[in-house]
């Protein structure tokens, strides 16, 4: 049996800690006074930690939940569905981002209302199959709603990204309140996965001239296409087999 290898990305007590040290900062510019400094801290600093805490908690939620799946799936089928997770926290500077590109107010409440990936779950597994076997175990568990749903790996991206995308809301118990969580779930292939990961340093790649990213684009495209037609075979020979 394989132990499922965790990646965990952008932690949630750093990008709480990477906004402290902006409001601590920024008090110390307007020069604060002892006791104002502490009343600035419990009202600002204290509810980002816990803002950031609660994705993390959530991500561990969703976490158990797949491990426990793949620890099933194992005995019943002879194999482990997940080759890997990798969570993160989103980064404070991309949260930052899209709220100015969605245009919204600059408070915790509205990002937790509007921004559905803050907690993410990237579940790899080697088979298609496996991916829709685990979203279908997934969302019929009672303490499972599901937000939103897209599949892009029967409807690819037009760059020939896919995957399969839950937005999914999860409730985390703390002292004295239980609180619903939006996580977001991407599952996808092994192949699909490594195709994401170079197409996405493609994107962020800035000294490129027009006519190699249009090479390179179109080249990717191909590749989604043969990954895609590899994943498919690779199925097939596995349902022949078991
Ligand atoms: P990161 O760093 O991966 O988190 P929304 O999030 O709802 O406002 P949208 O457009 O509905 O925006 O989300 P979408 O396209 O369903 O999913 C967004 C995420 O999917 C991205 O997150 C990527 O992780 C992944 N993704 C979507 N399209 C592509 C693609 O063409 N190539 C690659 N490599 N990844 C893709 P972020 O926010 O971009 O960043």
């Amino acid at each position: 049996m394989t132990e499922i290898e965790f990646v965990n990305g952008g932690d949630a007590k750093q990008q709480a800690d990477k906004v402290a040290k902006e409001l601590v900062k920024f008090s110390r510019d307007i020069n604060f006074d002892g006791e104002a400094l502490l009343d600035f801290v419990q009202e600002s600093i204290i509810p980002v930690e816990q803002f950031f805490a609660n994705y993390t908690c959530a991500i561990m939620e969703i976490e158990t939940k797949f491990k426990v799946l793949n620890e099933q799936f194992s005995l019943k089928y002879d194999g482990n569905p997940i080759e890997s997770i990798k969570s993160r926290v989103k980064d404070y500077d991309s949260i930052i981002r899209k709220i100015i590109r969605k245009k919204l107010p600059h408070t915790l409440e509205a990002i937790e209302e509007n921004i559905n990936d803050i907690a993410g779950v990237r579940v790899i597994c080697s088979f298609e199959d496996d991916i829709y076997r685990l979203a279908k175990c997934l969302l019929q568990q009672d303490d499972i709603t599901l937000i939103r749903e897209k599949d892009y790996i029967q409807n690819p991206k037009p760059s020939g990204y896919r995957s399969l995308h839950l937005i999914v809301s999860v409730p985390i118990f703390l002292e004295n309140e239980k609180k619903d969580v939006k996580v977001e779930v991407q599952l996808r292939t092994i192949a699909m996965d490594f195709w994401a990961s170079l197409e996405h340093k493609l994107k962020y790649k800035k000294d490129i001239s027009p006519d190699k990213l249009e090479m390179l684009t179109k080249e990717l495209v191909d590749c989604a296409n043969v990954s895609a037609s590899l994943d498919r075979r690779m199925q097939n020979v596995r349902n022949n087999i078991i």
